[in-house]
């Protein structure tokens, strides 16, 4: 029997091995912070290739423009540990009567499917070996994941110094009041035994200003991110301590002292999440697609799109090549393509779309000039995967204006025309006097059986896998 199971699990091997080798298998990547899109995407992803060849829309996908494409399905995954993504739950909500947005998601999924082609290989066509198969795996995980990256780098003692130099910011310091109040009085040497309860309030304490940093800055340069994204990690003990900001230790604190016990958690924490994810899961992948909802922090202030700068700066250190630290030599040593999507791009006009794409690359930018990417090709992109609006052109003081159409959350039907998007990162007043009408829509009524609305998916799956299916 365990010879048997030794024999099957060596022969997965090897196909994954054949697989590869005739590059028939492709790992790809998707991710991008809280809310940005990424179940939408992949659900969308996923329907637009069920629907390739009937009733979808993909003009600048060449294997299907060329009619060389044969058929999709889903097949079963290769990781029997990991969650399938929900596909068929999305779908069930994005078919109900109103339709309805898929759940949010706390955690890495995914799903495999086979896609059949004929290839355009004059060789392989000669010999009849044109028909080729690619399995290509999507993976979907939250980008704050990526943001721990940096911890691996920091000791305890040097990851509560950038803390502390945070609180520097007003209104970071008046969130994180109550849990600077619940520790004021401890002190480094203090033995742990004692505080044990006291040390699991300050934690959710600490926890929930993250969660306020969030919401209520719409920040997100958080760390450490399991805290507010734990998965299954919630509940255990290396999720509970705080940095230290209070009066440092005069000398070494013991290991069984307060300071010894959050240093020891804070390297159980790099190891068994940071570490593990990184050679789990992000040293398979092949290619990347970061999504980034760059219109939210437009609605919200000039200090949450900056950390939407910076955080994109920090996740973009994960792709690094070249003369990098030994851990990204060693976790990240394949990913080929990187694409980074401005998403929900159906909340403006189309006349917008160039603005906001050069608003995400001015976003990206910096953190691309920092960093050294070597046999990485990358790209930026505005996309929607689900168009909840259409378009129309009114007249407007004698002048022609297009107007966006579609329903809100609370189903009212709107027509407006949104504003005009900066193609650069604004300056303050341009939130003193908002001009922006940017409201969350409601996905379109959809039947299930046509194709749903998009923008740009097709160049998207161009730009991912045209050159995979030659
Ligand atoms: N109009 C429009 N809205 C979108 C689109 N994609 C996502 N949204 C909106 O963004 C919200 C979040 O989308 P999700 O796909 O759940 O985002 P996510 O990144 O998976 O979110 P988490 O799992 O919570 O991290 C949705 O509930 C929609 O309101 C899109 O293509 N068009
Ligand atoms: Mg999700």
């Amino acid at each position: 029997m365990l010879q048997q199971e030794r024999w099957l699990s060596l022969q997965r091997k090897a196909d994954l091995l054949w697989q590869r080798s005739w590059d028939r298998h492709l790992r790809l990547a998707v991710t991008g912070l809280t809310r940005s899109g990424k179940t939408a995407f992949v659900t969308a992803l996923i329907h637009q290739l069920e629907q390739a060849g009937f009733s979808a829309r993909l003009p600048h996908w060449q294997v299907l423009q060329q009619g060389r494409l044969l058929g999709i399905q889903q097949v079963v995954q290769t990781h029997q540990h990991i969650p399938t993504f929900g596909y068929s739950q999305a779908l069930t909500k994005l078919t109900s009567n109103p339709p309805q947005w898929p759940e949010p998601t706390q955690t890495l999924s995914e799903i495999r499917l086979e896609l059949r082609f004929r290839s355009q290989n004059l060789l392989r066509q000669k010999i009849g070996h044109d028909l080729c198969h690619l399995y290509l795996d999507i993976v979907d995980y939250p980008g704050e994941w990526l943001l721990d990256l940096p911890l691996l780098d920091l000791s305890y003692a040097q990851w509560s110094e950038q803390i502390r130099e945070q609180l520097q910011s007003p209104q970071r310091r008046r969130l994180a009041e109550p849990w600077l109040k619940a520790g004021i009085n401890w002190s480094a040497g203090q033995p742990f035994t004692l505080l044990v309860d006291e040390v699991a309030a300050v934690a959710d304490l600490y926890t929930q200003y993250l969660h306020d940093c969030r919401q209520k800055l719409g920040l997100h340069s958080i760390q450490p991110g399991r805290f507010v994204l734990p998965g299954e990690f919630a509940g255990a003990p290396m999720l509970q301590f705080v940095p230290w900001v209070w009066a440092l230790p005069d000398s070494t604190p013991s290991h069984d002292s307060l300071y010894g016990l959050f240093q020891a958690r804070y390297e159980a924490y790099k190891e068994h999440v940071v570490r593990q994810f990184y050679q789990k899961h992000f040293s398979g992948f092949d290619r990347q697609i970061v999504l980034v909802d760059c219109l939210q922090p437009l609605k919200i202030s000039q200090e949450a799109i900056y950390d939407l700068r910076d955080t994109l700066g920090q996740l973009l250190q994960s792709f690094q090549y070249g003369n990098s630290h030994w851990w990204q030599r060693l976790f990240a040593p394949r990913i080929d393509k990187l694409l980074f999507v401005a998403s929900k791009a159906d909340h403006v006009t189309p006349e917008q779309h160039p603005a906001l794409l050069s608003l995400l690359r001015e976003l990206v930018h910096p953190g691309l000039a920092r960093a050294r990417f070597e046999g990485i090709s990358l790209e930026c992109m505005a996309m929607a995967a689900i168009r909840a609006s259409e378009y129309h052109q009114v007249e407007y003081q004698g002048k022609p204006l297009t107007v966006l159409h579609g329903t809100n959350l609370a189903g009212h039907e709107l027509a407006l025309f949104p504003g005009m998007i900066p193609s650069r990162i604004p300056e303050p007043d341009f939130w003193q006097n908002p001009a922006l009408r940017l409201t969350d829509l409601r996905p379109p009524s959809w039947n299930g059986k046509q194709a749903m609305p998009h923008i740009r998916l097709d160049q998207v799956l161009e730009y991912l896998l045209g050159d995979k299916m030659q």
